[in-house]
C-alpha cells in the first residue's frame, strides 16, 4: 500500500520522527494524518531545545509554541504563541477542520485547544528552565549559525524545528512544522513555522516545501510558497531551494553571513531537494526502499 509513498522530514531526528510518520503512510495512510503522527512524536519524545515539551523559553521565560499543517487541497490550520499545551501541530489541525479560521494565537489558541479537549499542563524542563537562567546573566539575542546541535553536547544551538513534508500513496502530499522558535525571543514573537507560505506551503499540483532557521528571513521572502512556485516553473526540488537561498542572501547580503537558513522541498513526484545557506543541514527521508536515509544539505557558505 506504500509504493510511491514518501516522507521528508528537517535535521537529524528527522529519521525517526519519518519513521513515526511512516507507520502510517506503510498501511495506506493519508499524508496528513502522516505528518501529523510524525509531528506529535516529535513534540513529545524529542527532548530538543526547539520543540515541544523540552523547547527553551523566550527572554521571560515562557515557553511558546508555534505549528502549522497543510494538505495539497490548500487547506491549513496554525497556532503561534500557545503555551501549555502538548501537542501544537494537533491543536493546529483542529483549527484547520473545526474552525472557519486558519491560525489562532496566544490565550485564544490556548482557550480553543482546551475546549477541543486538550490538557493544559506546565511544559517548561527543569533543564529550560537552568538555561534561561544561564542566558540571563548575559541576555544578549544572538542566534548562532547553527548545525549538528544534537551531536554537540552542550551546544547551546536553536535551529532545530521540525519541518515535515509527505506524499501518500494516492499521490497527495501533506506538511507540518512545530518549533518552540528562537531561543530568547522577545514575548510574543511569532517565526516562519505556523506561518503557511513562510515556513511551509504545499500545493498537490506542485510539491512541498519547509523551513528551519532564523524565521524572520523566511516571512520576509514568503519562502516557502517561493519554493513551491519555483517548482511550478519548473525547476527540481534542489534548484528551488537553491534560488530561494540565493533570494534570501541578495536581500541581506551581511546578515546572510551570520544566520542560518535551511530549505527542503518535495515534488509530487517525491523527487526531494534541500539547500542551506551555511554548512551543517541534515534532512532525512523514508520511503519503502529505506527508512533512515540522513543526507546533508550543499550551502552557500
Ligand atoms: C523560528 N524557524 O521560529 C524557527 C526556528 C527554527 O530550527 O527553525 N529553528 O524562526
Amino acid at each position: 500500500a506504500s509504493n510511491g509513498a514518501k516522507v521528508v522530514s528537517t535535521w537529524d531526528f528527522g529519521v525517526p520522527a519519518n519513521q513515526a510518520a511512516w507507520r502510517v503512510l506503510a498501511r495506506g495512510g493519508s499524508a496528513l494524518d502522516a505528518v501529523e503522527a510524525g509531528a506529535r512524536w516529535a513534540e513529545s519524545e524529542l527532548c530538543n531545545p526547539t520543540v515541544g515539551r523540552c523547547g527553551n523559553p523566550d527572554r521571560d521565560g515562557a515557553l511558546t509554541l508555534d505549528a502549522s499543517i497543510m494538505d495539497g487541497d490548500g487547506r491549513c490550520g496554525a497556532v503561534a504563541a500557545l503555551q501549555d499545551i502538548a501537542h501544537p501541530v494537533s491543536v493546529a489541525r483542529r483549527v484547520m477542520e473545526k474552525t472557519p479560521h486558519v491560525m489562532l494565537v496566544g490565550e485564544g489558541a490556548q482557550q480553543f485547544a482546551v475546549q477541543q479537549g486538550f490538557a493544559k499542563e506546565k511544559l517548561l524542563t527543569p533543564q529550560a528552565e537552568k538555561a534561561w537562567r544561564e542566558w540571563l546573566k548575559t541576555a544578549q539575542y544572538r542566534p548562532q549559525i547553527n548545525a549538528e546541535r544534537a551531536r554537540i553536547p552542550g551546544n547551546k544551538e536553536n535551529h532545530d524545528t521540525l519541518g515535515m513534508l509527505a506524499l501518500d500513496a494516492g499521490g497527495k502530499l501533506s506538511g507540518a512544522c512545530t518549533t518552540s522558535g528562537m531561543a530568547w525571543k522577545l514575548h510574543g514573537r511569532v517565526g516562519d513555522s505556523p506561518i503557511v507560505g513562510a515556513g511551509l506551503y504545499v500545493d498537490n499540483e506542485v510539491g512541498a516545501a519547509t523551513a528551519s532557521g532564523v524565521g524572520e528571513e523566511m516571512i520576509r521572502n514568503a519562502a516557502s510558497f517561493l519554493v513551491v512556485e519555483l517548482m511550478r516553473q519548473g525547476r527540481t526540488p534542489a534548484e528551488a531551494c537553491r534560488e530561494a537561498i540565493d533570494r534570501v542572501v541578495r536581500k541581506r547580503p551581511e546578515a546572510s553571513k551570520t544566520l542560518q537558513v535551511c530549505f527542503l522541498a518535495l515534488n509530487k513526484h517525491g523527487e526531494v531537494g534541500a539547500f542551506a545557506l551555511h554548512k551543517g543541514f541534515v534532512y532525512a527521508v523514508c520511503d519503502a526502499g529505506k527508512q533512515d536515509a540522513l543526507l546533508d544539505a550543499d550551502s552557500v557558505y
